[in-house]
Order: structure tokens, then C-alpha cells, then sequence
């Protein structure tokens, strides 16, 4: 069986952002293709969640990124360790997209182990006031706004 060549090596991303808070800066077109594939992984599975325990529940990640490696560091990482992620991954702390991104790679590797709920930080107009906006458009100089949120749009 030949499997296709992907647009992303998903395992090198995860592990260059694991490494590294500034593995966020991967082109523009693998964010859309990480955001592509992430919101297909959501959109394959039902709205109302049926979960297995265990399962870690995490609330607001707020753009921590290093708090978010070090509940992977105490608890285990995604794949060997469920978890359940209610939302607003961005906005208030200084690295919401890296935040954001890791937890994608991590739900298209592993859909089954990894959830992802939508918070109210999870739209653009909250991102105006409460800094992912300026996170992407100010310290990075991109023209990204919030692509990444579309994974949790239903028609977009
Ligand atoms: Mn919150």
C-alpha cells in the first residue's frame, strides 16, 4: 500500500516545536495545511464527545505555551496520555499561535487521544481586543489573522 507524500511532516513540526517555542514559524501555507488537516480531524467526529476515562481535562491555555509543554512534561504526552482541551487556547498570554499549532499537530497525529473544544476566545473578534490579533499581525509582521480559528467555524 503507497501512502501519499503529505504537505507537512507532521512528526518533524512537533518535534521542532517541542524543542523550540520558536518552531512557529513555519511558512504560511503549512499553517493553512496544519489548519486544513486539524479541521478535518474535528469535523470527522460528532459534536457531542463520548470520552473514555481516563482522560486529562485542560481549561484555558491562554497562549502559555510553556505551560502547556509542562502538563505534557507531568502528565504524558499526547498519544500515551488522553486529553481533553475545553478552549481558549489564545489571546492574554504571549504565544497563542504556538499554542495553537502544537495542539493541531497533535490532534491531526493522534484524533483519537487529543480533543478540542471551542472557548469563546476561539473568534476573531475577541482576538481583536485580547491580543491574538496583534500576536500574529504586530510581533510576527504576517499577514495572518486568525486562520487557525477556522478549524473551529462550521462554514467556513
Ligand atoms: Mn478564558
Amino acid at each position: 500500500m503507497t501512502s501519499q507524500p503529505r504537505l507537512v511532516d507532521i512528526d518533524a513540526r512537533i518535534e521542532q516545536m517541542l524543542e523550540s517555542p520558536r518552531g512557529c514559524d513555519l511558512p504560511e501555507f503549512e499553517l493553512e495545511v496544519i489548519n486544513v488537516e486539524a479541521r478535518e480531524a474535528i469535523r470527522s467526529q460528532p459534536m457531542m464527545l463520548e470520552l473514555q476515562a481516563p482522560v486529562w481535562v485542560c481549561g484555558d491555555l491562554h497562549g502559555q505555551f510553556a505551560d502547556l509543554l509542562h502538563i505534557f512534561k507531568k502528565r504524558g504526552m499526547p498519544g500515551k496520555t488522553t486529553y481533553l482541551f475545553l478552549g481558549d487556547y489564545v489571546d492574554r498570554g504571549m504565544h497563542s499561535l504556538e499554542t495553537l499549532v502544537l495542539l493541531m499537530l497533535f490532534k491531526i497525529k493522534f484524533p483519537d487521544r487529543v480533543f478540542l473544544l471551542r472557548g469563546n476566545h476561539e473568534c476573531a473578534a475577541i482576538n481583536r481586543t485580547y491580543g491574538f490579533y496583534d500576536e500574529c499581525n504586530l510581533t510576527r509582521q504576517t499577514k495572518i489573522l486568525c486562520p487557525p480559528l477556522e478549524i473551529f467555524h462550521p462554514h467556513l
